[in-house]
């Protein structure tokens, strides 16, 4: 797969010293990494929803600012959004589960994300289940903070012993002192702390990335994206697993205005009918939810076209994936354009 590297290979920038570095945001599925990335970038990169596994590659979101008291005050913290770990078969999942440990074990800092409000994946013990138990190995040697996520929904009673809990699993861990920082993602609590614990775990030196980068993903990896959230979201349970989006077109007109051309690939008729819906109206609808959330991105109006494709079997192998644009999506480290 041609995936854009990791940020190390990038070369330093001239004249500004920051506390830099990467911060991989690793975590179950759905335990809110990439409603996290969003927040703190203040902008949808990633795709969100309901549904677990719905982060299939790395996304890199670069956040920039100061903390007060910090010599120096200036920080570049590059995060690195990871598909949930699981241990499911066929390429699709294997390549998620290559690109979630590729980055846990290479950053300056692994964050945790736990779902505070799920009884199950809220324990440390959930780390050493066979699904888990690679992702901790891989943030074994790295320096780690935990986020315990989605605190809106947890009774205030079972916080404090839950973070106990957690610096009791750290100090077993040889991690004396390890930061437990509770947040709320989707709303924002919590989270102007925990970068600011991340920031004072990063090493001091030159900025890496050029002031204006962003992500390391191109335009059109951004877009067939937020079509694949709006897929989600329009479709909920009845959206079959193996669903993808290839932009196929993207032309910015003379006027500013884009206009995209994007396929949705499934694996069976069937389910190319689930996704047009009876008269076309669910495609219709995600025409719609497409634009507007396209439009919100990028700053401008958006045309969007949307068609359906069968490709048979995509998931269950790597010329499938290429099929589907894994090979292609890759951005260039493009600090430019809209986003
Ligand atoms: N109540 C509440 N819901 C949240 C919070 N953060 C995330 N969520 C919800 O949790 C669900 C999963 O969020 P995602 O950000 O997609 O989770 P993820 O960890 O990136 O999931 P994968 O990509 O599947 O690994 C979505 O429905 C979010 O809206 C939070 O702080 N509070
Ligand atoms: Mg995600």
């Amino acid at each position: 797969m041609s995936e854009p590297p990791l940020p190390a290979t990038t070369s330093p920038e001239p004249g500004r010293t920051v506390h830099g570095g990467t911060c991989a945001i690793v975590g179950l599925p759905n335990g809110g990494k990439s409603t996290l990335l969003n927040r703190v970038l203040g902008r949808h990169l990633a795709a969100v929803s309901p549904r677990p596994q719905t982060t299939r590659n790395r996304i890199i979101g670069i956040h920039r600012g100061r903390v007060d008291g910090l010599e120096p005050e200036a920080f570049e913290l590059c995060f690195i959004d990871t598909p949930g770990i699981q241990l499911g078969k066929g390429a699709l999942r294997r390549f998620m589960r290559a690109q979630a440990l590729g980055a846990a074990g290479d950053c300056d800092v692994a964050l945790y994300v736990v779902d505070a409000s799920d009884s199950r994946a809220r324990n440390p013990d959930r780390l050493s289940k066979p699904d888990a138990a690679d992702l901790a190995s891989a943030i074994a040697g790295v320096p780690l903070v935990i986020a315990l996520n989605k605190i809106d929904r947890v009774d205030k009673p079972e916080l404090l012993p839950l973070m106990e809990t957690w610096g009791r699993w750290g100090a077993a861990a040889g991690r004396d002192g390890l930061e437990v920082v509770p947040i709320a993602a989707l709303v924002g609590d919590g989270v102007e702390r925990l970068v600011t614990t991340l920031v004072g775990m990063l090493p001091v030196g030159p900025a890496m990335f050029p002031e204006d980068m962003v992500t390391d993903r191109a335009e059109e990896f951004l877009a067939a994206e937020l079509i694949r959230e709006q897929l989600y979201h329009q479709l909920g349970k009845e959206l079959p697993y193996a669903s993808a989006v290839v932009i196929e077109t993207f032309e910015e007109r003379d006027n500013g205005d884009l206009a995209i051309g994007a396929c949705i690939a499934v694996e069976r008729d069937s389910q190319k009918a689930i996704v047009i819906g009876k008269g076309g109206a669910r495609i219709k609808q995600l025409g719609i939810a497409g634009r507007a959330a396209l439009g919100e991105l990028f700053r401008c109006t958006v045309h969007l076209t949307l068609f359906v494709k069968v490709v048979p079997d995509w998931s269950n192998g790597d010329a499938g994936l290429r099929r589907v644009g894994f090979a292609d999506l890759g951005g260039g480290g493009s600090g430019g354009g809209r986003t």
